[in-house]
């Protein structure tokens, strides 16, 4: 499915709305007959344009409104993803004041064009347009605040990934620093990916693809990428981490688990199995597999390794060490990720 805020453009600021409006009523033109009366040519000028601004700002509101999806009415991935970026509460508050100033609008729009009726000067339809404007305009300032709420939580929302629910979706997890934003953008298509030699590079949800050829058909795997976790309880795991919880507790097919057996990630060994061992208990289901998979192969000791290996009680046969410097034995992970969803099928 699409990220549901896909569709979440740019909004525009309330002076930017008025103008636009205010614009379009000024080029508009009545349809009156060239030999009717001042009187009769000022009312249908003036109506017409206070009919076309609020019409203007009516339809504009809507469509902002309207490309807004419900936080609540959304697939719970998402839905809770989107919980976590932003306060859904003053979403869903902000979005009902906008919708509430429209009948307030209808309304003045009403209010007007019966007085315009009665106006018995011509200059006084112009008086009482720009008093509608006035107003109209002193609504919608008040709206600002609101309006460019929206447009400061639209980024946030829009990097949601899209997730294919027909396709497996394989996730690298692990501590901070491991390696498994470069794991993800060698095995996949997320070239774009962001790589820091610090903690906490990676802030959200990265999806990339993997396509294989196999045997008569195509093999399509997403491999996200996720932030990196602490070893703590997750009552005090922080939003960024809890992207990451949410997607390997909701989405996951497999889990590649990232460790880092050396100090270089500046998270002890220990602190990692423990990580991974709350990972197994708690978040999954008997049928997901969580693999690990040792990286920095190059500077990790013998010595390291093999108390990694013994902590884990794996054997030798299951374990791929890597490189994801130079990419040494990361087509060992493809494989292994390609092979494990053909037997399924
Ligand atoms: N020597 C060595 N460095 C590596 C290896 N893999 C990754 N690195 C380096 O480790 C640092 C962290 O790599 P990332 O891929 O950003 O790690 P991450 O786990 O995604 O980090 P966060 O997103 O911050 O959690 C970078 O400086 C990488 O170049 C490796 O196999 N060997
Ligand atoms: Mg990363």
């Amino acid at each position: 499915m699409k990220n549901p805020f896909f569709n979440f453009y740019h909004v525009l600021n309330s002076k930017e709305l008025l103008d636009i409006a205010f614009k379009k009523a000024m080029r508009s033109s009545a349809k009156v007959s060239n030999n009717a009366p001042i009187l009769i040519k000022a009312k249908k000028k003036e109506s017409k344009r206070i009919k076309v601004a609020i019409k203007e700002l009516i339809d504009r509101i809507l469509g902002i409104i309207k490309m807004v999806p419900i936080i609540e009415e959304l697939p719970e991935f998402y839905r809770e993803l989107a919980s976590l970026l932003v306060d859904k509460d003053k979403l869903r508050l902000n979005l009902g004041k906008l919708n509430g100033i429209l009948p307030v609008l209808s309304k003045i729009e009403r209010e007007y064009l019966s007085e315009l009726k009665k106006i018995e000067r011509p200059h006084e339809g112009d008086r009482i347009r720009r008093t509608v404007f006035g107003r109209v305009s002193s609504i919608i300032d008040k709206q600002n605040k609101n309006l460019e709420y929206l447009n400061s939580i639209r980024g946030k929302l829009r990097e949601i990934p899209s997730i294919d629910y027909e396709s497996p979706v394989v996730i690298c997890a692990g501590a901070p620093n491991v390696g498994k934003s470069s794991i993800v953008k060698y095995i996949s298509t997320a070239k774009s990916i962001d790589i820091q030699e610090y903690p906490f590079t990676t802030k959200n949800l990265i999806i990339g693809h993997l396509e294989i050829e196999k045997r008569f058909e195509t093999i399509k795997l997403q491999i996200m990428d996720s932030p990196g976790l602490l070893d703590r309880p997750i009552s005090e795991r922080n939003n960024i981490e809890l992207q990451a919880i949410l997607a390997l507790r909701l989405i996951s097919d497999l889990i590649l688990f990232i460790f880092d057996p050396t100090p270089s990630c500046g998270y002890n060994i220990d602190s990692q199995i423990n990580l991974y061992n709350e990972i197994k208990e708690k978040f999954l289901d008997n049928n997901i597999e969580l693999f690990p998979i040792f990286n920095k192969k190059d500077l990790a000791s013998e010595k390291e390794i093999d108390y990694l290996k013994e902590k884990l009680g794996l054997d030798k046969n299951k374990l791929i060490l890597t490189n994801a410097l130079t990419g040494e034995n990361l087509d060992l992970v493809k494989d292994f990720v390609i092979n494990k969803f053909i037997q399924i099928e």
